[in-house]
């Protein structure tokens, strides 16, 4: 086995974004790009000698390649020790749960998430941190920085590693342990929540359909629906990862787990449908004929938690994205809790948790999460829901329209419109923000302009500040507009826009949610002269 030093490097466009560097799989596979971007990493964190990381990864195409290529790289850097999920898988808030309890530096995800898979589709690496959370940003700027300057990289010659059996063996001098990706993060939902309860649930007839779109979570949804808590054969759909997801898209939204969806809506359907996207951090959740908003689901557990053992003493507090709907908000106030608004992205929770400042946190893009780790928690959410169901007694629309009486509808959708060229998607957001000082007073489509801002965030931890995180408006009789630039992406750009309506409990709960966000829809395409800029105004998908 020999150390040996490559001339790479460097590789334009290695900057971090949202959750980890993604891009197109056929980009990373370039020779020295995925090696330059972790040796960039290593450089980041002050070099990986004596450090131990956990790796693992969503199962997509070149997942065990890319493992192997970093298992080799880190021996190389001096690491001391590698936990790698047994044939290369670990869900996200698996690899979270490990680098906690076995209190590694760091660990590697390798994963584009809810981007679909296969060589010609998107891969991504998200690096965390010791305290299981997403890098935060001084140091994807710090990894970023070095991309720029790099020249070579340091890798052993050696042969590849069995990832396909559980145990302990070595490269160079560096330990790898292969274990089983499922067993530590059950142990861990075992502490948070009422087995027995939910067994007694599954065991009196109730009915689940738990959509892992072909990724990650099917081992872990069939060990604890199916295995531990005794749902029948069949719970769990689309259960074995896949290296292209089956050729779908594991996002977990109305759009892409249509399959799901529509046996929700059905005459047959079960008491309870969810599912999980790529990674296993996005849940959606859905009941018999009723989809649940992901800002909603948040506040609904916001409001429930303490019915499961696992927060039985109450929450510190709640945050959210900005993006994502006041509802949460709302029950915070009532409750009496600390409640907070971040830019996008997970790794703005992370000092809160830390600080425990918040119990739970959530986005709307389907992302709901405590303190149990530090990423956002598919399945968790969907174990959090059985718990309060079974307490409960009652169906999702009961405990829904229960929780509209009590704190007010907020009406949400977000549309995105994808594969916009960035000129003209950079245009559409210069302008608003060009004439945001003259927006407020101003009426657009029938409705006043109350007020409009570019959100900034102060992490209130240790003080660092964060601009540019999205434009903002607000309309008269509790409408508002949220417009950012995707940072997840593979190709052109992708602009989110964030619709939200409040109606308070005394008003009409049922409306249809379109017909509820009409007005501020209507707005937001006349501000943003969404038609002259990219020339349609109808999103891709709308969740
Ligand atoms: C999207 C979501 C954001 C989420 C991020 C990573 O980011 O909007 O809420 O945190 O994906 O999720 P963006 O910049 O494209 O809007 V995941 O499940 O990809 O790790
Ligand atoms: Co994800």
């Amino acid at each position: 086995m020999t150390l040996q030093t490559i001339s790479k490097g460097p590789f334009e466009g290695q900057k971090p974004g949202t959750s980890g560097l993604r891009k197109k799989t056929r980009v990373f596979m370039q020779p020295g790009y995925l090696e330059c971007f972790v040796q960039a990493t290593f450089h980041a964190i002050g070099g990986a000698a004596g450090k131990s990381f956990v790796i693992g990864g969503d199962g997509r195409y070149f997942n065990r390649e890319a493992i192997q290529t970093m298992l080799k790289m880190a021996a190389a850097n001096g690491a001391a020790k590698a936990i790698v999920g047994q044939g290369g898988l670990l869900s996200t808030p698996a690899v979270s749960n490990l680098i906690r309890q076995r209190k590694t530096d760091g660990g590697f995800v390798l994963s584009a998430s809810h981007n679909p898979g296969g060589i010609d589709a998107d891969f991504g690496v998200k690096y965390n941190v010791s305290n299981g959370g997403p890098a935060p940003e001084h140091i994807t700027q710090a990894m970023f920085e070095h991309t720029q300057n790099i020249t070579e990289y340091t890798t052993l010659d050696a042969p590849d590693i069995d990832l396909s059996t559980c145990g302990t063996g070595q490269i160079g001098g560096m330990q790898v342990e292969i274990i089983d990706p499922v067993e530590d993060y059950q142990a861990l939902m075992q502490t948070l929540f009422d087995f027995d309860k939910l067994r007694a649930l599954f065991a009196g007839g109730f009915t689940m359909r738990f959509d892992a779109m072909h990724a990650v979570t099917g081992p872990y949804a069939k060990a604890i629906l199916e295995g531990a808590l005794g749902a029948p054969t069949g719970t769990v759909i689309n259960a074995v990862p896949s290296e292209d997801f089956g050729g779908g898209h594991p996002d977990p939204n109305p759009v892409w787990a249509k399959t799901l969806m529509d046996e929700m809506m059905s005459d047959a359907a079960p008491d309870f449908g969810a599912a999980s996207d790529g990674d296993g951090d996005r849940n959606m959740i859905v009941g018999r004929g009723t989809y649940v908003t992901p800002s909603d689901s948040l506040a609904v557990l916001a409001a429930n938690a303490q019915l499961a053992p696992g927060y039985a003493g109450g929450l510190a507090g709640v945050a959210r994205s900005m993006p994502t709907s006041g509802a949460a908000d709302k029950v915070a106030e009532k409750l009496g809790l600390g409640s907070f608004e971040t830019p996008t992205g997970w790794k703005f929770f992370g000092n809160l948790l830390d600080a425990g400042k918040v119990t739970l946190c959530g986005e709307e893009s389907a992302g709901t999460g405590s303190d149990h780790v530090r990423e956002k928690d598919g399945l968790w959410a969907v174990l959090l829901w059985l718990n309060i169901l079974t307490e409960r007694g009652q169906s999702v629309a009961e405990i829904l329209t229960d929780h509209w009486a009590t704190y007010g509808r907020n009406y949400y959708s977000r549309h995105d419109y994808e594969a916009v060229p960035t000129e003209a998607a950079d245009a559409l957001m210069q302008g608003v923000r060009d004439k945001l000082d003259s927006l407020p007073g101003q009426s657009v489509a029938g409705v006043e302009i109350t007020a409009a801002d570019e959100f900034s965030y102060q992490d209130p931890v240790d003080g660092s500040v964060s601009h540019n995180q999205g434009l903002r408006i607000w309309l008269a009789g509790g409408g508002r507009a949220v417009l950012r630039l995707s940072g997840t992406g593979t190709e052109g750009a992708t602009l989110r826009v964030y619709l939200e309506q409040y109606a308070d409990p005394e008003a009409d709960q049922g409306v249809s949610p379109d017909v509820a966000l009409k007005a501020v829809r209507d707005a937001v395409v006349e501000i943003t002269q969404m038609q002259q800029h990219i020339g349609r105004t109808e999103p891709d998908v709308k969740t």
